[in-house]
């Protein structure tokens, strides 16, 4: 397999947060999971995002547990290895979301940094690849990110508000990077980066999977922010069950 990650790239994805790595998947690939993936979205149960202004996204939530060809990908060897090439350590799959941005009329996804809203504390060394299915550029509601700002403290104004979507006031002007991804392109996001999603303002929807990999010693902590559908795990409890969150990469 052909070394997708060069020292420099994980030298700019740990300073940085974010990386793009481009043609991770290739284009048989790419359609084969397309099609598959735009079936899942028909038929199965998903998570509606809505907000004031429109619908975010809609999901199929842990669709590494329905879908083998999409478990496939959360799993895909290319992909693993320069998860655990970034994050340093050794990691097990969390979660895989299939992620859909309907058409014109979508509302952006607001600025926030994942690590909050995952129910599991470990050494913060968690990320999420996002793997385009689709074309996304600026006007499909790419990805833009805080350079940097996973490691820094994400500080709230004294007026109380939890708002886990409001700017962390230490960092409202700090520059944001927009990163247009090719289908099959992989970015890789820090769990406390923080980052957002344009809208969807063309007539073409906007698919990928979303697949969270965590320390592999990572226990179980609650999150205020998402309902628990672990089914009942205590908090502290190990997340160790290889059949529901395997070792990735060279450690599976
Ligand atoms: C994430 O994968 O952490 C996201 O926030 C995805 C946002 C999006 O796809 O618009």
């Amino acid at each position: 397999m052909p070394d997708l990650v060069s020292d420099e790239v994980v030298e700019r994805y740990r300073r940085e947060g974010f990386i793009r790595i481009p043609g991770v998947l290739t284009p048989q690939e790419v359609e084969s999971l397309l099609a598959v993936s735009l079936l899942r979205l028909d038929e199965a149960e998903k998570v509606n995002w809505d907000r004031a202004d429109g619908r975010v996204m809609d999901w199929v939530p842990h669709v590494d547990r329905v879908s083998e060809e999409l478990r496939g990908l959360a799993l895909h060897p290319r992909v693993t290895a320069v998860a655990e090439r970034l994050a340093g350590g050794p990691l097990r799959l969390f979660k895989s979301e299939l992620l859909r941005k309907g058409t014109a009329g979508s509302a952006l996804t607001p600025l926030h940094a994942d690590a909050p809203a995952i129910p599991f504390a470990g050494r913060s060394i968690g990320l999420t690849a996002w793997a385009a299915l689709t074309d996304v550029p600026v006007e499909r509601g790419c990805m833009s990110y805080i350079p940097g700002s996973h490691l820094v403290p994400h500080e709230r104004d004294d007026s109380g508000d939890q708002d886990p979507f409001r700017c962390p006031v230490n960092l409202v002007w700090e520059p944001r990077v927009t990163v247009p991804v090719r289908a099959g392109d992989v970015t890789f996001h820090h769990e406390r980066v923080l980052h957002l999603a344009g809208r969807n303002d063309t007539d073409e929807v906007r698919v990928s999977l979303a697949t969270v990999y965590m320390d592999a010693e990572a226990v179980y902590e609650p999150s205020d922010l998402v309902p628990d559908d672990l089914g009942g795990l205590l908090p502290g409890q190990p997340l160790d069950d290889d059949r529901v969150f395997p070792l990735i990469g060279a450690h599976s």
